[in-house]
């Protein structure tokens, strides 16, 4: 049991410039810690809801000062003065809040409550925070997630030039974190060059830091991020592999897809993603088809598998109940967690579990919209995630998770999962 003394908030923004939350969370024996929540842009409709203010007149109505008086007044009305578990604490949360998708005080009130609590058990027990998250979960983290670092983007993170939203690269055979980051800024840097020459425009990037040049067609993308690799002095496939996030609901306008030079049904758009798959060295491919699309999942798994991962995003929106109509149907077979699409870790642990009981890989995802706040980079190590996604690797919003996984690295010397393999 943690004694929380107070709680307290105030509005900050997020690396796209709009208003977020930073708590502060005050155990009763000093311990005091702050935890900053992340945004995304291209959402699922079964999220958490973030809560904005109502007032256009402040950044565009998406002020988040109801909010931070949501932890302020009923949160900490309700918790102070007594000692908490997380698991009990959440569960106060959500029951305080009372309806199924934290419309009420806000996820993103909720959440960075759960997550400042937290990081002052934490350090109240003198433990690192990827520690105190394995317990949560009753597992002792042994290894490092693999990551997967955005180089292109279109969609909604970039303007929309292409409708697939981004390509990733995977430092395949990097057995540290270390090494892979360094793979990862050589692919960085040729591609940078590579755009420079092709399309003649400097580093325009996205949301996550990934390129977002005029790429004529998707394949162009993967030709050119193929080409990076190899100029790079890698090989594609052995040294970088290649994962996808399609985003398929956000071009999807309720009875077809628009991807390519024509709109193409479900099962045309199966057969475009797993040619791609054949043709690229595509490990990993994310939200092939859209969210409420569950009709179709199933054979976009099974075209893809054993090749690539079909990974649920805007799908399962870190949802339990979605992620057991998945694993029911056979849907996919690996979860994207993000811990604000659901707005509680203990909701957050149930998901992992339940992913994990199914066989499913798991990777560890932030958001578009970012802080400086490093609390993912230990979520991932903690939760054992196979995969991390935090985006590129030129915004400090971002590197702050890569620089918090090097020193996890230098202080455990655990090796990064054998993946893919
Ligand atoms: C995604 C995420 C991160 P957003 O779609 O996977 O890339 O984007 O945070 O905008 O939902
Ligand atoms: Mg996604």
């Amino acid at each position: 049991m943690h004694h929380i003394a107070n709680l307290s908030a105030f509005e900050i923004l997020d690396s796209r410039g709009r208003p977020t939350v930073e708590a502060r969370c005050t155990l009763a024996g000093g311990a005091s810690a702050r935890a900053q929540v992340p945004s995304g842009a291209s959402t699922g409709r079964a999220e958490a809801l973030e809560l904005r203010d109502t007032d256009a007149a402040r950044y565009g109505g998406r002020g988040c000062q109801q909010a931070v008086a949501n932890i302020e007044g009923p949160i900490a009305a309700a918790v102070r003065d007594s000692g908490w578990t997380q698991q009990s604490l959440d569960a106060a949360l959500i029951e305080l809040d009372g309806t199924s998708n934290k419309s009420n005080l806000g996820g993103n009130a909720i959440l960075s409550v759960s997550i400042a609590f937290a990081r002052a058990c934490a350090l109240e027990r003198t433990m690192p925070l990827y520690l105190y998250f394995g317990e949560l979960i009753g597992v002792q983290p042994t290894r490092l997630p693999r990551l997967t670092v955005n180089l292109f983007s279109g969609g909604k993170h970039a303007g929309g030039q292409v409708p697939l939203q981004d390509v990733l690269v995977v430092p395949a055979a990097a057995t540290t974190v270390a090494a892979g980051l360094e793979h990862v800024v050589a692919t960085y840097d040729a591609a940078a060059e590579l755009i420079g020459d092709r399309y003649g425009v400097r580093r325009l990037t996205a949301d996550e830091g990934g390129l977002a040049p005029p790429f004529p067609s998707v394949a162009a993308m993967f030709d050119d991020a193929v080409a990076s690799i190899e100029s790079a002095g890698l090989t594609p496939g052995t040294d970088m592999a290649l994962a996808v996030d399609v985003a398929a609901s956000h071009f999807f306008d309720g009875t077809s897809y628009h991807f390519g030079d024509k709109p193409s049904s479900s099962a045309e758009l199966i057969e475009t993603l797993a040619d791609l798959a054949t043709r690229y060295p595509i490990v990993s491919l994310e939200d092939g088809l859209a969210e409420d699309d569950w009709t179709h999942w199933p054979s976009l798994r099974s075209r893809l598998a054993p090749r690539s991962l079909t990974l649920g995003d805007d799908l399962l929106c870190t949802n339990p109940e979605r992620i057991t109509r998945a694993i029911e149907t056979r849907a996919c077979d690996a979860l994207l967690l993000k811990v604000n699409q659901i707005g509680t870790l203990s909701e957050a642990a149930t998901a992992l579990r339940l992913a994990r009981e199914a066989g499913w890989r798991v990777t560890i995802s932030a958001r578009s919209g970012e802080t400086e706040d490093d609390w993912l980079a230990d979520l991932a190590v903690g939760w054992s995630g196979d995969q991390i996604k935090v985006g590129s690797i030129n915004q400090s919003e971002r590197l702050a998770k890569y620089n918090r996984l090097l020193a996890i690295e230098r202080e455990t010397g655990w090796p990064v999962v054998a993946w893919p393999n």
